[in-house]
């Protein structure tokens, strides 16, 4: 068993991001066994779930002749314009039927606002509103995160990349992660994380 200031992140294993959903992930559902087995290493299982309302501002069909994977600039930066996914309360939204939710402490909810989209866990896409994830850690204790999921290069990055700002201890199990790989973004991903000094470990 880990220490207790250790916590595992399990970012959007959803049916969206799986095989089948509306922004699947290549073979994002065959991480989840290996995820549910390191359940069993951590006291503290943290998960996220990407939760947009109908009208979320990241939906390319929320405007008039965009195409997906398009990028547009909206007041807080670019923003890319995904498929309508991870509707609240959908069964895309669901996390995985497999995934243990039983061990997790804590589910973390995000890109609820319709303005605003959220790929990290700790802070949405204007890169200034919380979710709560940081204060939640720090007021338990915990200093070093594992982090895993959907996916690699949006949500697990973004997420890693800010625990380290934040002065968490990051690391990135690569084998439980798979990517959207959107124009070369799993490559700038991975030297962004490397740079910053997340820790990307294979097993
Ligand atoms: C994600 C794109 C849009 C993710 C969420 O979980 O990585 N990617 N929403
Ligand atoms: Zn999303």
């Amino acid at each position: 068993m880990r220490d207790a200031t250790e916590a595992l992140i399990v970012i959007d294993v959803q049916n969206d991001f799986c095989p089948g959903g509306a922004l699947a992930v290549k073979e994002g559902d065959l991480i989840v066994p290996g995820i549910n087995a390191l359940m069993d290493e951590f006291q503290t299982v943290v998960l996220t779930q990407d939760w947009h309302p109908a009208d979320h501002s990241s939906f390319a069909a929320n405007h008039e002749g965009a195409e997906p994977y398009s990028v547009i600039e909206l007041e807080y930066g670019p923003q890319v314009l995904w498929p309508v996914h991870c509707v609240i309360g959908s069964a895309g939204a669901a996390l995985h039927r497999e995934l243990r939710t039983d061990p997790a402490q804590l589910v973390i909810r995000k890109g609820f606002r319709p303005g605003i989209d959220s790929y990290s866990a700790f802070f949405e896409n204007d890169r200034q509103t919380p979710t709560g994830l940081e204060g939640y850690l720090d007021s338990r204790g915990i200093t070093q995160l594992t982090f895993v999921g959907l996916a690699t290069d949006y949500c697990v990055a973004y997420s890693a990349l800010d625990a380290v700002k934040l002065g968490f201890k990051a690391v990135v199990r690569r084998d439980l992660c798979r990517g959207i790989d959107l124009n070369g973004s799993l490559d700038e991903a991975r030297a962004q994380m490397i740079d910053a000094g997340v820790v990307l470990q294979e097993a």
